[in-house]
This record gives C-alpha cells, sequence and structure tokens, in this order.
C-alpha cells in the first residue's frame, strides 16, 4: 500500500492562477512525497454554482491581476501574457470545449494522465501565453498535436468531447470541486488524517507543506535543492 498523500488539484485553462498552480504541483510530484491527482473542471460552474463572480468582472481586481501576473510569471518562470482581448478570449469564448477536451483525453487515458498533463499545458500556453484561440476544434486538435497526440488519437478525442458521457464526466468532476467548497480555482485539496483539507489559490502552497508534512522549497524545487 502506498503511503504517498493524495493531492487533488481542480483546474480550468482558462485561470491563469491555474497555470501557476499546476506547474508547481507538477514540478513538486517527485519532491513531496504525494499522488497528484490531476481534476480539469469548469470554472464557469463552480463561479455558478457557489454564487461567486469571476475577479475580472471587477475592476479594481482586474487591475491588480494585470500587475500580478507579471510578477506572478517571473517569479514561478512560467511564461504569461494577458490575451490581447481578455474580455472576449475568458468570458465570451470561455473554456468549456477546452475542458471538455481535456476530459475526454484524461477519460481515455485511464491509468496516467501524462497526456492529460501535457495537453493542459498547450492549451494554457495558447490562451495564457500566445494569444491564441482555445475553442476551434481544430485549436484543440494543434495542442493535443503538439502535446504528442497523433492525428488519429484527435479525431477520437474530438468525437468524444461532445458525448454525454463527457459533459456528464466533466459535470461531476465540477460537482466534486463544489462538494469540496470550491468557489474558484485553483483548488487543491490534500487527504490527510484529519481528513479532506482545501486550499484555494497558487499563493498556498507554504501552508499546504505544513499540512503533508512536507518543505515549501520555493517555485524551482530542483534548483534550489540543488544549491543546498
Ligand atoms: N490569490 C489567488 C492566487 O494567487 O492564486 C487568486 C486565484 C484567483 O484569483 N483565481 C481566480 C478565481 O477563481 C481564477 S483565475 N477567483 C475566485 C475568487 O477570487 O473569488
Amino acid at each position: 500500500m502506498s503511503s504517498k498523500k493524495v493531492v487533488e488539484l481542480f483546474y480550468d485553462v482558462v485561470s491563469p492562477y491555474s497555470w501557476l498552480g499546476f506547474e508547481v504541483l507538477c514540478r513538486y510530484r517527485n519532491v513531496w512525497n504525494i499522488e497528484l491527482k490531476l481534476r480539469p473542471a469548469f470554472l464557469g460552474g463552480v463561479m455558478q454554482g457557489s454564487g461567486n463572480k469571476p475577479p475580472g468582472l471587477v475592476p479594481n481586481k482586474f487591475q491588480y491581476m494585470t500587475k500580478d501576473l507579471p510578477l506572478l510569471s517571473q517569479y514561478f518562470e512560467i511564461p504569461l501574457k494577458f490575451p490581447s482581448d481578455p474580455f472576449e478570449a475568458i468570458f465570451k469564448k470561455g473554456s468549456l470545449s477546452a475542458m471538455r477536451f481535456l476530459t475526454a483525453v484524461q477519460e481515455r487515458e485511464k491509468g496516467g494522465d501524462k497526456q492529460l498533463e501535457q495537453v493542459s499545458r498547450e492549451l494554457w500556453r495558447r490562451i495564457w501565453s500566445e494569444d491564441k484561440d482555445i475553442t476551434e476544434p481544430s485549436s484543440l486538435s494543434e495542442a493535443a498535436k503538439k502535446a504528442g497526440l497523433s492525428d488519429s488519437d484527435v479525431k477520437e478525442l474530438l468525437q468524444l468531447s461532445s458525448s454525454k458521457e463527457i459533459k456528464n464526466k466533466l459535470k461531476s468532476t465540477t460537482q466534486d470541486a463544489l462538494d469540496f467548497g470550491a468557489f474558484g480555482f485553483p483548488l487543491c485539496v490534500c487527504h490527510v488524517d484529519g481528513g479532506p483539507q482545501m486550499f484555494f489559490g497558487s499563493d498556498r502552497f507554504e501552508l499546504m507543506a505544513n499540512c503533508i508534512g512536507e518543505k515549501w522549497l520555493g517555485p524551482q524545487p530542483e534548483k534550489s535543492a540543488a544549491k543546498l
């Protein structure tokens, strides 16, 4: 039996803070004694289900994000860049088709999450680094191919993503996040002895490390460990 602590990460590629949380946990999955479970979910559904509203719709919060994200990008060494029209990219276009696609990738990849990890990263890179679309089938296809999937994989995944099964799977993962008390992403749920402990945001890693009995070594644990 594995003694690894299970850490679930609920995320949506429309969320730049989720990208930070995702990359940090991918870096730490070999440093901390954890089993990382990636849970692609739909942030729009979490906002609706929790009665919250996106920070980008509160003018002062949006202004703050335009300053906060470049600083975080540098600190975490993740190439975040605002889309040229953030409102169109985030709110008009949104991420429903991208999250259904990722749900299909996960469903088809039973037993591993290497493809899910790579395709998620490529979709974030498109919307939050390269100012590119993530809604059209051709965009999803490009991201998946960059992640190493074949033409026939992509064709199958595009079909699967519009199936009832996948739509329901995304809904149920989103509901799982809401059941843990989600009101935004990223949401990390650490399964510790006292039960599940949730952390909202990509700025809770120090506290999370303390909760699971590990050490926070900064955003680049491999680099800082090498310096010790
Ligand atoms: N302080 C958090 C961090 O640094 O990660 C902010 C995370 C955040 O603003 N996430 C957005 C969200 O869901 C999505 S990108 N916010 C909900 C809220 O702020 O209530």
